[in-house]
């Protein structure tokens, strides 16, 4: 091989019922099976090259080099597939409007599964894609597929994989994002949810009804049940961070503004709208909701929060090999 080269664009994707804690850290098996819903409104765009004069990997990020441990362990993975495949430069960029900071791990290291794999010359089937992905950040796992997307956690590298639920979603449903902070997470996701596996009281409770939000979620979206769907998510979110405050050293992701978005949301579904918010690993609030409602529920969120940092995503498709 001297000279081989791929691109591949993957969206992000938005845990409804979220994965919180490993049993493998080395192998990235997750607790507990999770729900996605993948997004049109962000995504990475990779490109892969390996040539035989390179003589390390090499990862630039939106034109600017960045120093990661994170890609040639991954790239490694690929390399052993085919040994031949020598080092890599790599070439990445993030599509998020306004810098929104929901720049996510899911949709990179999606994207660079898919075009290293193929610069390196393998076809890899897409739960192959969905197994090496997870190696790298495990919500890229579930970013391979559009729409809802389940993790299978698995009990080896071999069936830890996601499988598309409802890839086409043709049922009204929408996502709002409502941007509160750009900068940095306080703790990483990596290290909140292993303290949180290894300090919680509460840990063993959070797999048993995760297990049942996650089988009635599956359900719900099965019957295009949008509200049922949103509740399952605003619990499973709360019980999410209810653990990072259970934690020894405690933490939280909240800001202020979060708990003024929250309270918005709260305050409309009193008044019979049909929105439910979750949150991740940061501040930002994601409203689930209904294309019908979200005008309305727009201009809610609007009393506290400016134009550019409301944004709205709809369901999006899986990755894919670009020019
Ligand atoms: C999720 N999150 O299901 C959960 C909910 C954030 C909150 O997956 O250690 O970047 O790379 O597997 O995937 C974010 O954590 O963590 C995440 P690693 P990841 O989407």
């Amino acid at each position: 091989m001297t000279s081989q080269i791929a691109s591949a664009r993957a969206h992000t994707n938005i845990a409804l019922i979220k994965y919180w804690g490993k049993k493998d850290q080395q192998l990235m098996l997750p607790m507990n099976g999770s729900l996605s819903l993948t997004l049109d409104h962000f995504y990475t765009d990779t490109t892969v090259e390996f040539n035989s004069i390179y003589t390390e990997d090499t990862f630039y990020l939106d034109q600017k080099k960045i120093e990661t441990t994170k890609i040639t362990p991954f790239l490694d993975l690929v390399r052993q597939m085919n040994p031949q495949a020598g080092f890599a430069r790599i070439y990445s960029s993030n599509h998020v409007p306004n810098a929104a900071g929901l720049a996510s791990s899911a949709s990179a290291f999606a994207a660079l599964a898919l075009a290293a794999s193929t610069a390196a010359g393998l076809n890899l089937t897409r739960r192959e894609l969905s197994r090496l992905a997870r190696r790298g950040s495990g919500s890229a796992t579930r970013s391979i597929y559009g729409g809802f997307v389940e993790w299978q956690p698995g009990t080896s590298d071999l069936d830890s994989y996601a499988i598309p639920i409802d890839e086409k979603v043709d049922w009204d449903i929408e996502m709002l994002a409502v941007i509160i902070d750009r900068q940095q997470k306080k703790i990483s996701s990596r290290t909140g949810m292993q303290r949180v596996v290894t300090t919680s009281p509460y840990y063993p409770a959070w797999i048993t009804s995760t297990n049942q939000d996650l089988s009635a979620a599956i359900q719900a979206v099965k019957e295009h049940n949008l509200q049922l769907l949103g509740q399952l998510a605003e619990s499973n979110a709360l019980r999410m961070h209810a653990l990072n405050l259970s934690a020894r050293p405690p933490f939280s992701y909240f800001e202020p503004a979060s708990l003024v978005a929250m309270e918005i949301i709260e305050k409309l579904r009193s008044e019979g709208i049909c929105c439910y918010y979750t949150l991740d690993a940061g501040p930002n609030v994601k409203v689930i909701c209904s294309k019908a409602e979200s005008p309305q529920i727009i201009r809610a969120l609007s009393t506290a929060f400016t134009p550019e940092q409301i944004v709205e995503a709809f369901p999006g498709p899986g990755v894919k090999l670009i020019e």
